[in-house]
């Protein structure tokens, strides 16, 4: 029996989900494929149903950002005579929804045990949603099947296989922010067993020349025994890598094991410097610890990146003004202070919850104008230049602000994020550009203009943009500055880990 796994929202790297989920079928006797909408190579609805052929089962994963494209592959595959489940953030979110648009089962929350399920009863499958009421044990799941992607398309002309270098060791977050889509785990936090996580670090590095791991969990730190446990099996593996956490779940002891262990950079979701914020947004740290476990990070020598969030409802440019403030504290600790960090409001989170009705965008994923709305709107683009201005990319993406995609905005407020732009700009160039003043000073300038030009002909920079980009750049690929963003975070095949 086979059974194909469907990514169809475009993406750079290998969905590492799939391979997860891979793992599962391949246990329970089922042959797996996988068909992956890249940038590299986009793919048509057609495209999709053609790879369909001769599979029992297509199984799709989904977000919410490019639902009426996903909904219409559907329609073709069961027009097509297909069986179809689905399963991911959206329809975790939106289950009723998913399964009007006509697919056969819908799976919430961890697919693991859904997919057992509906692959056991096969050809009788289950119809409609499938729910578990509780989370299942990590320690039961196999090592993700790699093997399910035609590497080529993640590969990179140095071979470093994009996607791959991403490593779990823990699902979930007990944290209850109000603007994140955390449905499917539901606030719980799992560990995988360490030494099954350090098997598959080494079985990547070994096979695939990984030598620089992402650590994708959600808040690596969470378990601060086990977040030790790991640090001092990794050790001896020589190998460097980098995680996330939150600003109230670090001490120094912790990020020295880190850094000792071949840790070389921390992100940290501060999201505000304005200490209402912080609590409206129920993120659970004060502004203390934003301030506090950066600079301890900096301090053991890691590099530090950091996460900024701008547009919430209630926010006034003091806000904002506050939010430069910790730019500013934070100037020498922090690298890069994301480019992205918008409001979006997800349907699996509170902020849609709270707000929808409000400010009119109930369901607003159905609508086209929000196809492909994520974080950064340059990032979903097949071509990024014609949906994006220069100082979006280069300094901060304000697009959902400005154009009050959500919410909506007053003008003074609309200038404070202006002003925060540019500060996040020129902190970042710094990196992005060390030592190259000339080029930093150019690129601020640019942006400045751009930003100008934004204000006074909204389309027309994009025009332009568009078009240049169609002519010299080879198929879809991603615009540069994200590419060296990632280099000197150290996506590529051999990082040094230094800058
Ligand atoms: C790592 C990560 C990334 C990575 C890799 C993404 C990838 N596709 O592999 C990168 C950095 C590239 C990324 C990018 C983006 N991401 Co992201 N990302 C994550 C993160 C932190 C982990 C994802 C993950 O692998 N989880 C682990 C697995 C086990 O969970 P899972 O994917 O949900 O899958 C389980 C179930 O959902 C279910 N399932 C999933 N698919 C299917 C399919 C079937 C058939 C079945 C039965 C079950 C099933 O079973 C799985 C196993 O239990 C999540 C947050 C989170 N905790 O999940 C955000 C998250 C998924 N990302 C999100 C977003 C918005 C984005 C971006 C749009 C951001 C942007 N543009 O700037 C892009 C989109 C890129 C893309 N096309 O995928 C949102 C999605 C919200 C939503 N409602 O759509 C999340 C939930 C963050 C959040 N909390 O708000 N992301
Ligand atoms: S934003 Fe981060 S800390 Fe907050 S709930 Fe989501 S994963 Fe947890």
């Amino acid at each position: 029996m086979k059974l194909l796994f469907i990514s169809p929202t475009l993406i750079t790297e290998a969905p590492i989900t799939i391979a997860m989920l891979s793992a599962v079928a391949k246990e329970e006797g089922w042959e797996t494929d996988s068909c992956i909408n890249t940038f590299k190579k986009p793919l048509k609805v057609e495209d999709f149903v053609n790879r369909a052929k001769g599979f029992d089962i297509v199984a799709i994963s989904m977000m919410t950002f490019s639902v009426l494209f996903v909904y219409k592959i559907v329609k073709a595959l069961k027009e097509a005579g297909f069986l179809v489940i689905a399963g991911g953030t959206h329809p975790t979110a939106c289950p009723d929804e998913v399964l009007g648009a006509g697919v056969d089962t819908v799976i919430i929350g961890e697919g693991e045990e859904g997919l057992r399920e509906v692959l056991k009863a096969y050809p009788n499958i289950p119809k409609g949603i499938i729910e578990r009421k509780t989370r299942l044990d990590t320690a039961t799941l196999p090592i993700p099947d790699l093997d399910v992607f035609h590497k080529e398309i993640f590969t990179d002309e140095d071979g470093f296989i994009r996607g791959f270098h991403r490593i779990y060791t823990s699902r979930g977050c007990p944290g209850y922010c109000t603007f994140c889509d955390w449905q499917v785990f539901r606030q719980q936090f799992s560990g995988y067993p360490v030494d099954t996580v350090i098997k598959e670090i080494k079985m990547r590095r070994d096979k695939y020349g990984i030598n620089s791991f992402s650590i994708a969990d959600d808040c690596f730190t969470v378990d601060r025994e086990r977040a030790l446990e790991f640090c001092k099996k990794i050790k001896p593996l020589n190998t460097i890598w980098r995680a996330n956490s939150r600003a109230s779940l670090v001490d120094l002891e912790l990020l020295k094991a880190m850094k000792d262990a071949g840790c070389h950079s921390m992100a940290f979701g501060l999201e505000s410097g304005d200490p209402e914020s912080l609590k409206k947004m129920v993120k659970g740290v004060t502004l203390e610890e934003n301030i506090a476990a950066p600079t301890m990070a900096y301090e053991v020598g890691l590099e530090v990146y950091a996460c900024l969030m701008t547009g919430f409802p209630w926010e006034t440019p003091k806000h904002v003004e506050n939010q430069i403030k910790l730019i500013h504290k934070l100037w020498k600790e922090v690298s890069l202070f994301t480019v992205s960090g918008a409001l979006t409001p997800f349907p699996g989170s509170a902020i849609y919850k709270i707000y929808n009705k409000k400010y009119g965008f109930t369901n607003y994923w159905l609508k086209p104008k929000y196809q492909w709305c994520g974080v950064q709107i340059y990032q979903n683009a097949e071509n990024p230049l014609a949906v994006s201005t220069f100082y979006q990319r280069y300094l901060f993406d304000d697009v959902y602000i400005q154009k009050d995609y959500f919410f909506t905005y007053t003008p003074e407020y609309k200038k404070a994020v202006r002003k925060m732009v540019v500060e996040i700009g020129e902190h970042n160039v710094l990196f992005m550009y060390p030592n190259k003043p000339i080029k930093q000073k150019l690129i601020i300038l640019l942006g400045r203009l751009s930003m100008l030009i934004y204000r006074l002909f909204p389309t027309l920079e994009m025009k332009i943009g568009g078009v240049l980009y169609q002519l010299f750049h080879k198929g879809s690929e991603r615009s540069s500055v994200e590419k060296l963003r990632n280099e000197r975070r150290g996506i590529v095949r051999n990082f040094s880990g230094s800058n």
